[in-house]
């Protein structure tokens, strides 16, 4: 029981520092018309942050679908200016579509949203997943270096642990 307790204690602490590592925001520019990059992939809990470098005005608006070109209430900037930046912290696992309300069809853009714990990308996160942590920590695969440290070892585990069997 003690040794448990000793484990869960590394495990909350293994938590806090890949929170404060996810703090930083992700940037899309805005720039001759469109989204760069277009397609991101960010985890739970990130910010993106907009920047319009272009001499016209643009905004990041949440749609439904690719080319819905309606506003879905999701997040929806205010006409962004010169130099002028949007953010948004996706809280949840999806895939969002995004459009500038003034270029429509020809800037669109793309956030998935994937939990860490998925590592085969279906959306959940399962015992096939387990699996596949399993697979690539015995093949020391760069993504399963949790803590970034350039090492896949016994830390890398205790975080997949806790963030498998936090459902994500
Ligand atoms: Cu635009």
């Amino acid at each position: 029981m003690k040794s448990c307790m000793t484990v869960m204690g590394v495990v909350g602490v293994l938590a806090v520092a890949a929170g404060t590592a996810r703090a930083q925001p992700v940037d899309v520019r805005m720039q001759g018309i469109q989204f760069s990059p277009a397609d991101i992939e960010i985890t739970p809990g990130m910010t993106v942050r907009w920047t319009n470098m272009d001499f016209l005005p643009h905004t990041a608006t949440s749609e439904s679908g690719p080319d819905v070109l309606v506003p879905d209430g999701f997040f929806r900037s205010p006409f962004l200016s010169t130099g002028q930046s949007f953010e948004f912290t996706f809280p949840d696992a999806g895939v969002f579509y995004y459009y500038c309300e003034l270029h429509g069809l020809h800037m669109q853009g793309t956030i998935t949203v994937r939990c860490p714990a998925d590592l085969n990308g279906d959306g959940i996160v399962d015992f096939s997943d387990y699996l596949e942590f399993l697979n690539l920590y015995d093949a020391q695969d760069p993504r399963v270096d949790f803590n970034g440290d350039g090492l896949v070892d016994f830390a890398d585990y205790l975080e997949f642990l806790n963030l498998y069997e936090a459902g994500c």
